[in-house]
């Protein structure tokens, strides 16, 4: 295999700033699950972009949180952000259009740290009317210096796109292609399913319960012309079973019918997809 500008792209930021979308926008396929509640990414996930002279790796990462006393399932997504910085060829910064947080000024020291090109990107400029006051209110900050760009773009419309990859490539070395040319992700199909099923609960739910459960494959046949899928839902608590079945099991009947349309265009063939709740104590869990 002849060498092609290629490397690792750490996509990090705040969270529900829009990383992931970002990822399934470039690649131009659902690689890593989107949804509107923050902590949405648990680990970190590799979208592959590859075209004629390039094959672009993309790090999806967990939102990074800054705060002191956080909890220690947050630690381990801080130490997923901190492995994909530390092994990346360049730094993609996410930020949201017209806000700056702590936490953001939290990531730029994790930034600084590191030696690699870095690009800021400013995400969800479709928010706002007035393009030009987007940047004119990033020049108040003097952290400006440390990136190499700043590049306005929407990843949900689809905006300001290929500028960016233009600025991600122009900082890739040659080398040997890590993947095959026609991957776009590194994870397995089992992976995939159970995320989009975590993706719809996650969707669906109110409250705490978005972060109080697993998603289990339990069978998966290939029947040719359809895949035959049971999964379950592992959660600690009998209360919990009942708020997912929900009315009537009309809210675990939308879930299940929402997963089912993403596992299909995972699999591109028919699914049949069972789903039912485990109540299981939480060291009992895989
Ligand atoms: N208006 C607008 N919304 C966006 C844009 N990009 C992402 N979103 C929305 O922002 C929310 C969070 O998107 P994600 O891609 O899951 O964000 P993330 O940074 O990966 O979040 P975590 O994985 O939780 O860290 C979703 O509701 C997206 O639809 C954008 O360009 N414009
Ligand atoms: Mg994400």
């Amino acid at each position: 295999m002849t060498d092609k500008k290629s490397g690792y792209v750490a996509i990090i930021g705040r969270p529900n700033v829009g990383k992931s979308t970002l990822i399934n926008a470039l690649i131009g396929e659902k690689v890593t699950i989107v949804t509107s509640k923050p902590q949405t990414t648990v680990q970190n996930i590799l979208g592959i972009l590859n075209d004629d002279d390039s094959q672009i790796i993309l790090v999806d990462t967990p939102g990074l949180v800054s705060n002191k006393q956080i909890a220690s399932q947050y630690k381990t997504y801080n130490k997923s952000v901190v492995d994909a910085l530390s092994s990346s060829d360049v730094i993609v910064m996410l930020s949201e259009a017209n806000k700056w947080t702590k936490t953001d000024e939290y990531l730029l020291d994790q930034i600084k740290a590191q030696s690699m090109p870095s690009i800021h990107v400013v995400n969800k400029v479709d928010r706002f009317k007035d393009k030009t006051k987007i940047l004119d209110s990033l020049k108040d900050h003097s952290h400006l210096d440390i990136f190499s760009d700043v590049i306005p773009v929407s990843a949900k419309y689809q905006k300001n796109l290929d500028a960016l990859l233009a600025v991600i490539k122009g900082h890739l070395p040659n080398k040997h292609l890590d993947f095959d040319d026609k991957a776009s992700t590194d994870q397995d199909l089992h992976f995939r399913i159970s995320e989009a099923l975590r993706e719809r609960l996650m969707e669906n739910l109110n409250d705490e319960l978005p972060y109080k459960f697993d998603c289990v494959i339990e069978t998966l046949e290939d029947k040719e012309k359809v895949f035959l899928i049971e999964m379950a839902i592992l959660v600690n608590k009998q209360a919990h079973k009942k708020i997912i079945i929900g009315k009537q099991g009309q809210l675990l009947k939308r879930i299940g019918s929402q997963a089912r349309a993403e596992i299909e265009k995972i699999l591109g063939r028919q699914v049949y997809l069972s789903t039912y709740i485990k109540v299981v104590k939480p060291g009992q869990r895989k």
